[in-house]
């Protein structure tokens, strides 16, 4: 037997733990040992029953994503083969589940006679979420114990519930408190005593019987899910999948599940959802940051700055249970700050996301605070005025002279050098940039900058405070505007260069949104406010080259005191208390004006023109910013741009679509469009070395 298997026997019971760290997945030597073991029981008359549990601190997290679409996936005993002989087991088998069991873990344990969870154990069936559908029998025993239409929220939401409320919809048939594993031996002893044929899943008719009779609940389900499948493949065929449960006879069910799983986890939009999941993952580790990097605990925390980014991050750590001060220089603008923080948790209240008590302790945690002293005991510091390096250093020189030795100093800039801060300090170990994208309470995304004396134990410390706001940490470099919003630059830059050539935003707009954005550049650039980005190219005017293409268009918006949906007037217009977009003639008007001014000749853009013109420089300066060390991986650009600004999750990113596409064809476009545009489009070294190796961004690293 394996020894990613452990065997033991508690009394006449068999107990079979999973030990395949870290999350106990079904690789095919664990599905393999598993299956020896209950071949053992089965073949020794003392035994009278079994319990499967895992080791560690989760039951298991499923099959082993990384043997999908090997020869390691289907190796015999496949999860279905393996499932399938748990359930004829002639003996009574108890799943004994604790910490996590989701995926092909949960469907083994449906497919077990019982269960038994540890209270707080999450439940789930997440295959959704990697663009497949559960693939060993959980669409057709999910629905047989809990009904399809809790079934359907299972599985096509992908997300886990706890063992209380799957006791209730009856997944589970125990919650304990107690040890796990000695519940469901008893458990076992129990059934097995009572002699009798072990209860098999696959021959629970009642709910799916009952569910015949309504066959309008899988309609109004698709009506009901539509927004949030948007483009997606896997949700629908997670619903097929449940209806046939409902529909047909076991086998048939069950076989039609199978040849969905092997459609879905074949297809391209599966393969991208893969890659997302490792590429999050992948993203947390750092050169020179280990294991066993020391971190410095984060007890307390304060924030500098009570505007709309201030008030966000100091909500972020509120709400993950830290004690935070936001500290302001006048108290009206603390004031407002307070104001903004409790509407912004009194909407959640009014909308049910969260409750009144939830949002009293969060605010039970904030403290207000006029001036400095505040921050002589915080353990962590994040700066967050506005974009002016000379008040950021000020600020910082402040706070090396107050905080506590080994507090870490964070500026949450989001254009300025963190080398050049740190400077203002004694103390540049303990410096760090934490970019926070707004609204900063929502947006998961956040850039950790690193500057050259970013010690490594400064950075594991702020990694793992970004996992404890729940934040999907990137670590980059130090450049303008680092790798978000540097990349952004030419997406918007492109935008604004095509609807002076013939595109109008609308049409630019809607492109975008049908590739997968939840909205085009123009919508994105009104939601932010237009003031953003005008100053920031107010700033840099003075160092354009004069040769380079500039278009007037935003500023002269702005110069109208159009500033976006904040004044229900930007690229766009805005009715009271809507967020529609509304294409506004005087807009085009101006447009037209300004391509004739530059003597550009207006004509017919098609979609994939602007798709390419958007998105490819996009990609080819990702590829420069990994030339340059300020991006880490490829995977890392994906992940950034899946999470700070809505790049669909099915495409993979910027750099993996890339791929897809092909990087001798995105440099051949490139090369094109540097020919017709000029130098802000000529391909990157990178993607030229890349494109002429036949090479992909997937098969590159930095080393
Ligand atoms: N397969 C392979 N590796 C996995 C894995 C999996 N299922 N889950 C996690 N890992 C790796 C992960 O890449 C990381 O690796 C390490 O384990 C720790 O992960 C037939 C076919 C279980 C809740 O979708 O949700 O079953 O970076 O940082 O925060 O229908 O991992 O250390 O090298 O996330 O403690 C369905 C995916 C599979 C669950 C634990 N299962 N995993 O969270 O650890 S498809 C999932 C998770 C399936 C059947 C189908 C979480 C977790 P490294 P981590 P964590």
């Amino acid at each position: 037997m394996t020894d990613l298997i452990q065997y033991t026997t508690r009394g006449a019971v068999g107990l079979i733990t999973l030990a395949n760290p870290p999350v106990n997945a079904f690789s095919a030597a664990v599905r393999a040992g598993v299956l020896e073991a209950l071949e053992g029981i089965m073949a020794d008359d003392a035994l009278t029953a079994a319990v499967i549990t895992g080791s560690g601190k989760l039951f298991s997290g499923g099959a082993d994503i990384r043997e999908f679409n090997t020869p390691a996936g289907m190796q015999s005993p496949n999860l279905p083969e393996l499932i399938e002989k748990t359930e004829a087991f002639p003996k009574p088998v108890v799943a004994a589940l604790h910490g996590t069991a989701v995926g092909g873990a949960l469907e083994l344990s449906m497919a077990c006679h019982y269960r038994v969870a540890a209270a707080g154990t999450r439940l789930g069936l997440p295959e959704v979420t990697l663009g497949i559908v559960p693939g060993a029998g959980g669409t057709q025993r999910m629905p047989r114990l809990v009904g399809a239409e809790a079934a359907l929220d299972l599985i096509v939401g992908g997300r886990p519930i706890k063992a209380e409320e799957a006791l209730e919809l009856g997944l589970i048939d125990e919650v304990v408190e107690s040890d796990v594993v000695d519940a469901a031996v008893a458990l076992a002893e129990k059934v097995a005593a009572e002699g009798g044929p072990p209860r098999r899943t696959s021959e629970l008719e009642d709910r799916v019987t009952a569910d015949r009779e309504r066959p309008e609940i899988f309609e109004e389900y698709r009506k009901k899910m539509a927004r949030k499948a948007r483009g997606l493949e896997s949700p629908y065929a997670c619903v097929e999948c449940i209806e046939a449960a409902v529909n047909k006879p076991f086998a048939e069910g069950l076989a039609f599940e199978r040849e969905t799983f092997v459609r879905c986890v074949e297809s391209a939009q599966s393969k991208a959802l893969q890659h997302a999941f490792f590429a999050e993952r992948e993203s947390g580790k750092v050169p020179g940051v280990t294991k066993d990097t020391a971190t410095r605990p984060i007890e307390r925390a304060a924030v500098i700055g009570g505007g709309t980014m201030g008030a966000g991050i100091t909500m972020c750590f509120a709400n993950a249970g830290i004690p935070v001060s936001i500290i302001e220089v006048a108290q009206d603008g603390l004031d407002r700050a307070m104001k903004t923080i409790e509407g912004t948790y009194a909407g959640s209240v009014n909308r049910g996301r969260m409750s009144q008590d939830a949002m009293d302790a969060c605010m039970s945690l904030i403290t207000p605070s006029l001036g400095y002293d505040a921050v002589a005991d915080v353990d962590l510091v994040v700066e967050a005025v506005f974009e002016d390096m000379s008040l950021k250093k000020e600020i910082f020189g402040k706070l090396d002279e107050i905080c506590a030795e080994g507090a870490i100093l964070a500026t949450n800039t989001s254009t300025l050098d963190i080398n050049e801060i740190a400077s203002s300090t004694a103390r540049p170990e303990s410096v760090v940039g934490l970019h926070f994208f707004s609204p900063a309470n929502v947006m998961r995304l956040l850039e950790i900058v690193r500057g050259e004396a970013t010690s490594p134990e400064t950075l594991a410390t702020a990694m793992r405070i970004g996992k404890t706001l729940r934040k999907q940490g990137v670590v980059v470099g130090v450049r303008n505007g680092f790798v978000a919003n540097g990349m952004m630059l030419p997406y918007i830059r492109e935008s604004e260069f095509l609807v002076e050539e013939g595109a109008t935003p609308e049409q630019v707009d809607r492109v975008i949104f049908e590739f997968g954005f939840p909205m085009g550049p123009f919508q994105t650039m009104d939601m932010a406010g237009l003031d953003v980005g005008w100053r920031i190219r107010q700033a840099a005017a003075a160092t354009r080259p004069e040769s380079e293409r500039y278009s007037p268009v935003a500023d002269r918006i702005c110069e109208m005191g159009r500033m976006g949906l904040k004044t229900k007037a930007g690229w766009y217009l805005y009715e009271e208390g809507s967020r529609t977009p509304v294409p506004d003639p005087e807009i085009a008007a101006m447009i037209e004006a300004a391509s004739a001014e530059q003597g550009i000749e207006r004509r017919e853009i098609s979609d994939q023109e602007i798709l390419v013109r958007c998105l490819y420089p996009l990609v080819n300066l990702g590829a420069g910013m990994l030339e340059e060390g300020v991006a880490l991986r490829p995977s890392d650009i994906d992940v950034i741009w899946m999470h700070g600004f809505g790049f669909p999750r099915y495409q993979g990113g910027p750099m993996f679509w890339a791929d897809q596409i092909g990087l001798g064809e995105v440099h051949r476009v490139m090369q094109e469009l540097y020919e017709q545009h000029g130098e802000l489009l000529q391909p990157t070294a990178l993607l030229t070395q890349l494109a002429q190796e036949g090479r992909s961004f997937g098969d590159w690293s930095a080393e």
